[in-house]
């Protein structure tokens, strides 16, 4: 490489990748000594007695050449460069590299009272691309998740008023199976993902701040179908209900347009293989754009209605604490919204020099049409790159180059959708929706690089 070169940015990861169960501990004993603030400092103190040992990786990571003598990486052939491998079928279904260990979905420690009804985050800054690898999906569950057994399983479709639809019907797994199926790719994000940071900074890193999401190619049979041969009624049957098999009692009222569009799914397919079990397996709903509580698991029947059913999910859950004081109900669509991974909070920059700057876009309402980033905090923006392909309803990878100076800088990224909406600020959103609310927080991210290279999650007046 020619001096004159600018050197290539390194980055020393997120405190995901190394906080070790000591640190886990640490983490728990100060979330239950009350403090506030906990999952922060937590982490930091945490992060602390791994910074080090980080830091001694990070540099081996770099490979520093010898002056003289040549590297030793080249020069002394590896044992897997001479020896026998391993043979095919060591493992009948493969894992990652011993070396991947740490990126893992995460609970928020201290964040719920039990590990059932809680939330795991997906580690969205070790993620490439669009797609979450099933093993790292996000999980929310209400009462804990069940491995359901899919020979005795049911899907029912009946009828809140029995003129609303001709036959009510029981389908098995292997008859859902046998029908036109259709595989698309949608995100879906819980109504609650950056819930905490409402107020103001709450969580260090990217994957507790946006991992209520993921992105998978699901595979089902369009709703409509299993409605056509029930005989519904479409002018008087305006909405659905999905119900799900788990003690949570997970009941969602979805707008009938949606499910004439085609666009929901009974879905059993994900990323190519049945559903995990922790998804939803061996049935769920896939309500493309709207939040995730709509995308009932382990889906056992549809009830179809002319009104809104008002469940405890719509009515008591899921709604928005607007500043007059009142709750604003049935808010569904996931608005468009966008964030940085890479560089995102708790990874350093090690050097100055190249970035390349990565994030994921989405929108509810369809396609992602632009994401423009800044470095400067927003005085100045310029337009990423969307990776292809950009799908409706569907995580979209942006990247764009930056030289680092060694400068504090502000790194934002600022999505738009092919319906004209453009991803508020943090002082737009709280003018509209104050700041007690817990869901759909769409807000510009940001993220401060520190001259040191820390990065830390900061929001701007
Ligand atoms: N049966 C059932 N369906 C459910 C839930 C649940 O607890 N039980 N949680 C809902 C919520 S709030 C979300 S965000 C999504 C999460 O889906 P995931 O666990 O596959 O990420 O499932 C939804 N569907
Ligand atoms: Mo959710």
């Amino acid at each position: 490489m020619s001096s004159s070169r600018a050197p290539s940015g390194r980055l020393q990861k997120a405190p995901e990748n190394f906080v070790d169960a000591a640190g886990v501990r640490t983490v728990f004993a100060q979330a239950k000594a009350g403090r506030r603030d906990f999952i922060r400092q937590a982490f930091a103190s945490a992060a602390a007695g791994a910074a080090a040992l980080a830091a001694t990786r990070a540099r081996a990571q770099a490979n520093p050449v010898p002056a003289s003598g040549g590297d030793p990486n080249i020069l002394e052939l590896p044992e897997h460069s001479k020896g026998l491998g391993q043979p095919v079928v060591t493992d009948g279904y493969g894992t990652p590299s011993r070396y991947e260990a740490n990126v893992q979905r995460r609970q928020s420690p201290g964040l719920t009272q039990t590990a059932q009804a809680s939330v795991s985050f997906a580690p969205l800054q070790s993620l490439f691309g669009i797609v979450t690898p099933s093993g790292l999906h996000f999980e929310r569950h209400h009462q804990g998740w069940w491995d359901v057994d899919p020979s005795k399983h049911r899907l029912m479709i009946n009828a809140a008023e029995p003129t609303l639809l001709k036959r009510p019907m029981v389908f098995t797994m292997d008859e859902i199976m046998r029908m036109p199926s259709a595989s698309r790719f949608h995100f879906i994000e819980c109504g609650a993902n950056s819930g905490m940071e409402w107020g103001n900074v709450a969580v260090p890193t990217v994957q507790y701040t946006h991992g209520m999401l993921s992105c998978s190619e699901f595979t089902g049979v369009p709703l409509r179908l299993l409605l056509d041969q029930c005989g519904v009624d479409y002018k008087k049957a305006r909405y659905v209900l999905g119900e799900g098999a788990d003690g949570s009692s997970m009941t969602r009222t979805v707008p009938m347009e949606l499910v004439e569009r085609g666009e929901v799914l009974v879905a059993y397919g994900q990323n190519g293989e049945m559903l995990r079990p922790e998804n939803g397996y061996p049935l769920r709903l896939v309500v493309p754009g709207v939040q995730g509580v709509s995308w009932v698991k382990y889906l056992r029947r549809i009830e179809v209605g002319d009104q809104p059913w008002a469940t405890k999910d719509e009515t008591l859950h899921y709604v928005d604490l607007m500043p007059d004081g009142l709750h604003r109900q049935y808010t569904s669509l996931q608005e468009c919204k966008s964030v940085v991974t890479t560089p995102s909070g708790g990874q350093v920059l090690l050097d100055k020099g190249f970035y390349n700057v990565s994030g994921l876009a989405w929108s509810g309402r369809g396609k992602v049409v632009k994401v423009d980033v800044t470095v400067d905090g927003g005085r100045n923006w310029r337009v990423a790159r969307l990776e292809q392909p950009v799908m409706s309803k569907c995580l979209t990878r942006f990247n764009i180059d930056w030289v680092w100076d060694g400068k504090p800088a502000i790194v934002q990224s600022r999505a738009s959708d092919d319906s004209g909406y453009v991803q508020p600020t943090y002082r737009q959103l709280r003018a509209v929706r104050g700041s007690r609310s817990i869901y759909h927080n769409n807000a510009i991210q940001s993220w401060l690089v520190q001259e040191s290279g820390e990065v830390k999650n900061v929001q701007l007046g």
